[in-house]
């Protein structure tokens, strides 16, 4: 999944995609470098980060919607937690809505119960603007996997049948780097739910504070998560992701 940020204050990409065309343009580059999904935000969640208006995430991502919808033969995820962006996402077939506040806002899963997109459920502790001050996990599992039962209830609650849903760990929401790496270790310690995983580690912190190559350590981090079971990741830098990729599934096919 190459990651498309459509806003003013991303801090892996400052912005660059804001207009349209080049939005398209980005988008077109990953899908040729061997994207599968690209991912649109338009809502920054990057530690710190205030929330923009619902009129403004519209304003940001529909543009960008339609055009890569129009010119591009790829599927679309739309990085949300607005039901209004969902909705109007969805008049577009959205193939999936990857929410990093896992439907808990106001009308997300009855928005998302009149769809038929795969949706991602992600975990965060906190909000963006405080989920960096001092996290803290009793039992890392087990406070995610309750919290991962509990959303995937809801769902079910909602008319959303399970076999739409992908789970995501929310690498660096809430969590310091040894809770990212241990996540990474253990990330067979979801798979009883029984749904794909996603994971993102691309450009962010933990991998950033111990490597010079940020996006080689990205790709090696993404590589251990998908050998842990990881069926989606979600990057920056797709050309090195599908080498990487391609290297692993040629060991795959060997195996004996
Ligand atoms: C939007 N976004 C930023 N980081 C992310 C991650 O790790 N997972 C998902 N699902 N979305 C993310």
């Amino acid at each position: 999944m190459g990651i498309l940020n459509v806003t003013p204050d991303s801090f892996s990409d400052g912005g660059l995609f804001l207009d349209r065309d080049a939005a398209l343009r980005h988008a077109e580059m990953m899908m040729e470098a061997g994207a599968d999904v690209i991912d649109i935000g338009g809502e920054s969640t990057r530690p710190g980060a205030d929330r923009v208006s619902e009129a403004e995430e519209l304003d940001r991502v529909l543009p960008v919607i339609e055009a890569i919808r129009k010119r591009l033969p790829i599927a679309i995820s739309v990085d949300t937690s607005t039901a209004a962006v969902m909705a109007a996402a969805f008049e577009f077939n959205v193939e999936i809505i990857n929410d990093v506040r896992a439907l808990s806002r106001p009308g997300a899963l009855a928005a998302c119960g009149q769809s038929e997109a795969l949706l991602v459920l992600m975990h965060m502790q906190g909000t963006p603007s405080t989920m960096q001050d001092a996290p803290y996990y009793a039992d890392l599992f087990g406070d995610l996997n309750q919290f991962f039962e509990k959303r995937i209830e809801a769902c079910g609650l909602a008319g959303i049948a399970s076999d739409r849903l992908i789970l995501d760990p929310g690498f660096g929401f809430g969590k310091e780097a040894h809770h990212n790496f241990s996540l990474v270790a253990g990330l067979h310690r979801f798979a009883h739910h029984g749904l794909p995983m996603m994971v993102g580690l691309s450009r962010k912190r933990s991998i950033a504070g111990i490597a010079r190559d940020v996006i080689a350590a990205s790709v090696a981090g993404h590589l251990l998560a998908i050998q842990a079971g990881a069926s989606i990741v979600r990057v920056h830098d797709v050309e090195p992701m599908v080498s990487a990729i391609n290297v692993l599934r040629a060991v795959r096919e060997c195996e004996g």
